[in-house]
C-alpha cells in the first residue's frame, strides 16, 4: 500500500523528496490543492474542511498512512483527527529541537504562513522544551503565491526575501526554521540574504525520519526488493505541477492527474 502526502499547493513535494530520499522503496500519493492554496490566509474552519478532503481520499486509496506536507494543516487540524483515522498519520515537525542544536544563545527565527504563525505551532513546542528559547516569528504570506507563480529564482521573489529579512535584522538569530513546505524551494535565495550565521532548517528532514521510525515500529516497510512508484494528483495547473515536481522531486516524467477534492 502507497503512503498519502498532502499539502494545498505544490510545496509539499519538498517532503515528498525527502521522503523518497529515505525511503526509495516506498510507493508515494502526492495531492496538491493548487486550486484553492494559499491556505495561509483561510479560517481554521475552511483548513480543518480541506484537510478532511485529503485524508477522505486517502481512506479510500487504502493508504497504509498519511504525511501531512503542510505546516498550515497540521498545526490546524492535526490534533482533531491524529486518532480517528483507520491508518497512522505523521504531522510536520515544527523542527524547534532542530533549530536549537545550531542557536547555541537560542535566537532563532521561524517563517510560516499567517495561519501557522497565528496558531503559534512553534512556540507551544518552544514553551515545552526550554524556557528561555527567544523565537522571532514571522508570517510570510506573499511567498507562496509568488513561488507558485513560479518565481522561484528571480528579482520579484529576491526583493521579496529581503523585504521580509529585514525584520530579524538586529535579532541575532542563530538559525532559521523554514516553516512552511513551499520554502525550502527558495532556500538557497534566501541563505544568499542571511548568510552563514544564520543555519536554515527544513522541517522536512526530520518529517521523513519520524515517517520511517514509525513505518519501522509498525511493521509498515515495504521489502526491499521494491522500488518506490510516484503518483501525483492536483486540483488544478497540471502543467505547473508537473513542472513543480520535475523541479523539486527531480524526477522525470512524473504522472500527474487531476483530482476534484471537492467529491471527498
Ligand atoms: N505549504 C503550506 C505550509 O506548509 O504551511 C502552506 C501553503 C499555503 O497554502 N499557504
Amino acid at each position: 500500500a502507497p503512503i498519502g502526502v498532502f499539502d494545498s499547493g505544490s510545496g509539499g513535494l519538498t517532503v515528498v523528496k525527502q521522503l523518497h530520499d529515505l525511503l526509495p522503496n516506498e510507493n508515494i500519493i502526492y495531492v496538491g490543492d493548487l486550486k484553492r492554496m494559499p491556505y495561509g490566509p483561510r479560517r481554521p474552519e475552511q483548513i480543518i474542511g480541506f484537510m478532511k478532503q485529503f485524508l477522505n481520499f486517502f481512506t479510500a486509496q487504502k493508504v497504509k498512512m498519511a504525511v501531512f506536507a503542510c505546516n498550515t494543516m497540521t498545526s490546524w487540524g492535526y490534533e482533531l483527527i491524529k486518532d480517528k483515522l483507520p491508518y497512522p498519520v505523521i504531522p510536520m515537525d515544527t523542527a524547534v529541537a532542530e533549530a536549537l542544536k545550531y542557536a547555541p544563545h537560542k535566537n532563532i527565527g521561524v517563517i510560516a504562513t499567517e495561519a501557522t504563525i497565528k496558531k503559534n505551532f512553534h512556540r507551544e513546542v518552544a514553551a515545552t522544551i526550554e524556557k528561555n528559547i527567544s523565537l522571532t516569528t514571522l508570517a510570510c504570506s506573499d511567498f507562496v503565491p509568488l513561488i507558485e507563480a513560479g518565481h522561484i529564482d528571480d528579482n520579484i521573489i529576491d526583493e521579496k526575501i529581503k523585504s521580509y529579512m529585514q525584520v530579524f535584522s538586529g535579532k541575532n538569530i542563530e538559525s532559521l526554521i523554514l516553516g512552511c513546505t513551499h520554502y525550502p524551494i527558495i532556500k538557497q535565495e534566501i541563505s544568499k540574504y542571511l548568510g552563514d550565521a544564520v543555519t536554515l532548517i527544513d522541517p522536512a528532514v526530520n518529517t521523513a525520519k519520524n515517517t520511517k521510525q514509525v513505518l519501522k515500529q509498525m511493521d509498515l516497510l515495504q521489502p526491499k526488493a521494491a522500488t518506490g512508484e510516484l503518483e501525483f494528483f492536483f486540483s488544478s495547473s497540471l502543467d505547473h505541477a508537473k513542472d513543480m515536481v520535475e523541479t523539486v522531486v527531480k524526477v522525470q516524467h512524473p504522472v500527474v492527474n487531476k483530482i476534484n477534492l471537492e467529491d471527498f
